[in-house]
């Protein structure tokens, strides 16, 4: 997998190679970050890569002539790969999403700056717009770490041999059961027995009823859209049945 990041802020990128998954990826050369410095594609003495907005308006604008010239020099290396603009307009990431930029060779990520990046610009040479979250940042630098992170996770191999990114959060539509490790005891909280049982068929029983519980109670919008088993509705109905008998009491 390939990103090429054209931001105004290339040291930024060094975070993701302090350590973790996505430096153990571009170590084993699973991975490649190639940051491009959009300024040095200014040609003006000034080397000027703002402008002031037409129409008027506070703020700046990004100018298109060393934008342009940034993603021309990106897309001749690798004419394949989808030039990506990080942007609030943009597709919301997650997990869906994730999965079908891992399948791409490689993502140009257009770091956008001040009030955004000159229309023309988005008009003839972005193919793609993310956006990472309603909200506003004071640069797309962020956001295109957030999408390296996540889809660096979905690369084959990444998160280690046992593990894939299939059996986790949102790849099942659920969230993820609760997870415990050693000690057994701390601070006088203990861990579920089940979980020392060895009886993997009622631990996976368990985690699933707990991802069902989770939802329901955190994120119930995402119970429409999971991949429900039959055994998970009779589960939530047992639930909703106990939940209703508790209410009769309460009222
Ligand atoms: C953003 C987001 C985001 C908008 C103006 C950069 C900023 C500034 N990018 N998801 N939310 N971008 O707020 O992706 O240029």
């Amino acid at each position: 997998m390939r990103f090429s990041v054209l931001t105004l802020f290339p040291e930024m990128f060094s975070a993701l190679r302090v350590g973790g998954i996505v430096k153990r990826c571009v170590d084993r050369k699973q991975l490649s970050i190639d940051t491009v410095d959009i300024r040095a594609f200014a040609t003006d003495r000034h080397r000027t890569v703002d402008d002031r907005p037409y129409g008027g308006g506070c703020g700046m604008v990004m100018k298109p002539e060393p934008l342009v010239a940034a993603i021309r020099h990106a897309k001749e290396k690798h004419p394949e790969d989808r030039v990506v603009l990080l942007t609030p307009q943009g597709r919301l990431l997650d997990q869906g999403l994730t999965k079908e930029l891992a399948e791409c060779s490689g993502l140009v990520l257009v770091c956008g700056r001040y009030e955004g990046v000159d229309q023309r610009v988005r008009n003839r040479w972005i193919e793609d717009e993310i956006s990472i979250g309603d909200y506003v940042l004071t640069g797309g630098e962020l956001a295109a770490m957030v999408v390296i992170d996540a889809v660096t996770r979905m690369i084959p191999g990444a998160l280690g041999n046992a593990c894939s990114a299939e059996d986790e959060s949102f790849s099942t539509g659920l969230l993820e059961y609760p997870h415990y490790t050693r000690p057994r005891s701390f601070e006088g909280d203990g861990v579920p027995e089940i979980l020392m049982s060895g009886d993997h068929g009622r631990i996976e029983q368990w985690r699933r009823r707990a991802s069902l519980i989770e939802t329901l109670m955190k994120r119930p919008d995402l119970l429409q859209t999971a991949a429900l088993e039959s055994g998970d509705v009779t589960f939530l109905e047992t639930l909703y049945r106990e939940l209703e008998t508790i209410m009769d009491k309460l009222r």
